[in-house]
């Protein structure tokens, strides 16, 4: 029978995120009862990035005195008068059409007018407070009772870029515990690689320090140090670069990309070699081939920036058959960016971000469209985020197969990976954990 679980009440707060700063969270209550009896709670919190892509949904911030001009309490007070009443009352089990009418409301293509934070909060709220009404785990709600695939961790250990003060131009390294046999091994040789690698930089004099996403952010001379240095960690740690650790490389290209000149500068690799360093476009892919050629790596995220479709065209035909190439800065979870680049032939990935759409259903949307072209999805985090562990549910809701979920480091990291332990335990015998690269294909070759 037709169920409806109406939305009862809603409401936001300001509370601090992984950086210090303030972001909203939302508790939305339903029930079939009278308020309060019958009522099931959810709440949810929403992250926030620092190399945030320009054709993102728009971060409300309040620009007033208080934290510096970083509040939210416009955000939070749209989400308790205006999307509440637009939802309240509502059924909680049509996800589609709550996201909808949120969007709606707010009326504007990237979300500018209510804020993608407030719109975010509520959507994710509404769908933990429906599977808590149906008692489902979170990942059985959203995917069904044929969801049971584990992500491969797609961890970041070594920090640069915009998430630290050091002299790594790339903003994240990351391992993959492709050749583990489940997440829970997955982890675990991740964790152990984590710890090698602060052994080796201890014993170099190099700094351990941490950056946003719980990665050490040393002063290193170049890329290939960084490679280098993971590289005798995984080793150290016992296992066959390559074969039981894949690595993976977040560029965050659109950071270090001068318009003006049409170049990508690398400041830290330029300090610490006393001369100018930068690469055009160009440059960049032979640099990528080079680095491909000699490391394991097998995923590279927004290598160049986020406008250069021509550029992500020519990497793509000569790059895409090796490795996988995820679209962050460039696809922004955005289904028109994302079909624009299937239409290009352009990356054979998609970073999925919540926040950069601002509603659930349309980051599932985002999944969907990807895999239909044969197209990889990874489910990702924010630099800065909270105890909420919503995408590892959402990941294995959509089979994704993939996660960036950061170091393992910083509660707000492990809040993710230790809700994938749960989902895998409860799963038992049904859980998959594969490869994500073993039947890889070329989009072209799927189409
Ligand atoms: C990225 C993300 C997450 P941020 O670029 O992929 O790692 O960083 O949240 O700062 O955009
Ligand atoms: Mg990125």
């Amino acid at each position: 029978m037709y169920r409806y679980l109406p939305i009862r009440r809603i409401n936001a707060r300001e509370v601090l995120d992984s950086r210090g700063n303030p972001t909203v969270e939302v508790e939305v209550t339903v029930g079939e009862g009278i308020m309060g009896l019958n009522g099931y709670t959810g709440r949810a919190m929403v992250p926030s990035g620092a190399s945030t892509g320009k054709f993102e949904a728009v971060e409300l911030r309040d620009r007033e005195k208080a934290y510096q001009g970083q509040g939210v309490r416009r955000a939070v007070e749209n989400v308790n008068q205006t999307l509440a009443d637009a939802v309240v009352g509502e059924n909680a089990l049509n996800q589609i059409y709550i996201d909808r009418l949120l969007a709606e409301a707010d009326g504007t293509a990237n979300k500018e007018n209510l804020g993608a934070n407030a719109l975010l909060g509520v959507s994710l709220a509404v769908a933990r407070a429906a599977a808590k009404a149906l008692r489902l785990p979170l990942w059985q709600y959203l995917g069904g009772c044929h969801a049971r695939r584990l992500p491969v961790p797609m961890m970041n250990i070594l920090n640069g870029g915009k998430h630290a003060d050091n002299t790594v131009d790339f903003q994240e390294f990351m391992i993959m515990p492709t050749g583990a046999p489940c997440f829970r091994e997955g982890l675990r040789m991740c964790a152990e690689i984590y710890h090698s690698l602060k052994g080796i930089l201890k014993e170099k004099g190099l700094s351990t320090a941490v950056g946003d996403e719980g990665g050490f952010a040393p002063d290193i001379r170049d890329t290939r140090e960084a490679l280098e240095l993971i590289l005798q960690a995984v080793e150290q740690s016992g296992y066959r670069p390559g074969q039981e650790i894949g690595i993976a490389m977040d560029a965050a290209a659109s950071e270090l990309y001068h318009p003006q000149k049409n170049v990508y500068s690398f400041p830290g690799e330029s300090r610490m070699a006393g001369s100018k360093i930068q690469r055009d476009t160009r440059e960049m892919v032979e640099y990528y081939r080079d680095l491909i050629r000699d490391f394991p790596i097998v995923s590279i995220e927004d290598g160049l920036q986020e406008d250069d479709w021509e550029g992500w065209k020519s990497m793509t035909a000569e790059l895409g058959e090796k490795i996988q190439l995820v679209g962050d800065d460039l696809f922004v979870t955005n289904v028109r960016r994302l079909r624009c680049g299937i239409d290009l032939s352009v990356a054979n990935a998609i970073l999925v971000k919540v926040n950069q759409i601002g509603t659930l259903s349309e980051a599932m949307e985002a999944v969907e469209t990807a895999h239909r072209a044969g197209y990889r999805a990874v489910i990702s985090h924010r630099s800065g985020e909270t105890e909420d562990s919503f995408i590892s549910d959402l990941a294995v809701a959509v089979g994704a197969g993939q996660i960036k979920a950061g170091a393992p480091c910083r509660s707000d990291r492990n809040a993710k990976y230790n809700q994938l332990l749960r989902a895998e335990e409860y799963l038992g015998a049904a859980a998959v954990y594969e490869n994500p690269f073993f039947s890889r294909k070329s989009p072209e070759s799927l189409r």
